[in-house]
């Protein structure tokens, strides 16, 4: 049985994991929304598809689909990838799903915190997000896992922990409007302790350059180890994400870790800068909250790939940079299996490889 408990992870002695930490699981979600994805999602369920299979390779994948999709996803998924019949609004995984903490017993406990769809009514990108508000009650159910509902509007992609109390965030997102607007920084940065046993919050300024879910961390930068992380970098000083970039790095040199490190920064190209081509944006239905058209720069980054098991899948998004940034992932992780998937389908919906993927710690 699963059941949703009252007080809070820090209290009952949990804490969230890293994600270079050992995986029992990755789960993910069927991209099918028109409005989102080009021609009802073919596409994406191609690359959804290849990024299930590359991440097998190490880890036990489970996707879930929503009924009238059960059928095609069962026939384009691999026999290994398991298949649950789960309806959503979309895809995103990273912010649907549970975030996960352990205990030192071997116990692993979901946090589920609210979803607005980036946003609710304020720029929110659809409407209504109430099934995919359901989505991590239901993982934790399927997975027998008692559960925290957190009291405050979060998304995974919106946060990286480090294993050992630093939690690494974007002002842009968890002080948006949109999402907690009647609460202080502080009292966001209580609820983070209590949910997920941090000791320290490093607020960075903003997210990538024009990123719709109002600037994930998970799409600019990403942890390596405690103390160390990668970030996206750009050296044109014409582009935006030049001055974003360095805003960052000055934040991150700013401030030491949870343990009292200074935290060491490496740099992962920007792919691009790329833009929705109008053949992409023709095969999207139109609608209010996503902007879909021609020309629209795109929030491609590295930095959203998944850690799973020793093993990093990492999108391809430009030729001219692609294999740049697998060397640079090489060199950061020696000991682990790299793969590359191609990316460009994913990237066309606002997000990446980290966004469509959640873990499930092993204990
Ligand atoms: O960055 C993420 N974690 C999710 C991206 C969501 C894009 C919605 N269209």
């Amino acid at each position: 049985m699963s059941t949703q408990l009252k007080s809070t992870p820090l209290n009952d002695g949990f804490r969230m994991p890293a994600e270079h930490e050992p995986h029992a699981g990755i789960w993910m979600a069927w991209p099918e929304r028109s409005d989102n994805w080009r021609y009802g999602g073919k596409p994406a369920q191609k690359a959804f598809v290849n990024v299930a299979k590359a991440i097998s390779k190490t880890t036990k994948v489970t996707m879930v689909a929503g009924s009238e999709q059960y059928e095609n996803a069962r026939a384009q998924l691999p026999e290994n990838i398991q298949l649950i019949e789960m309806s959503t609004d979309d895809s995103w995984m990273r912010d649907i799903g549970p975030s996960y903490v352990v205990n030192n017993k071997g116990i692993r406990r979901g946090v589920d915190w609210k979803f607005n769809a980036w946003g609710g009514l304020v720029d929110g990108l659809y409407f209504p997000w109430n099934k995919d508000d359901a989505v991590a009650q239901k993982v934790c159910e399927v997975l027998i896992d008692d559960s925290y509902r957190a009291p405050i509007v979060l998304e995974g992609g919106s946060i990286h922990v480090d294993g050992e109390g630093t939690l690494y965030t974007t002002e842009e997102c968890l002080l948006h409007p949109s999402r907690n607007p009647e609460l202080t920084k502080n009292e966001i940065e209580q609820v983070l302790k209590q949910y997920l046993a941090i000791e320290k919050v490093i607020w960075l300024p903003l997210g990538l350059y024009n990123d719709e879910t109002n600037g994930h961390v998970d799409n600019l930068m990403h942890v390596v180890a405690p103390g160390e992380v990668v970030l996206t970098w750009c050296d044109d000083p014409d582009d935006p994400q030049y001055a974003i970039s360095r805003k960052v790095q000055q934040a991150l040199s700013a401030q030491s870790d949870a343990k009292g490190r200074d935290i060491i920064i490496h740099k992962l190209p920007m792919p691009g800068p790329l833009y929705i081509t109008d053949e992409e944006a023709c095969g999207v239905d139109i609608c209010d909250g996503m902007a879909r058209e021609p020309g629209e720069r795109l929030a491609g980054s590295y930095a959203n790939y998944l850690i799973s098991n020793k093993h990093i899948i990492f999108p391809l998004l430009d030729e001219k940079t692609d294999q740049q940034a697998q060397e640079i992932l090489a060199g950061l992780y020696p000991e682990y299996q790299l793969t590359g998937v191609d990316a460009r389908e994913i990237l066309l919906g606002g997000g990446n490889i980290h966004c469509i993927t959640q873990q499930i710690p092993a204990v």
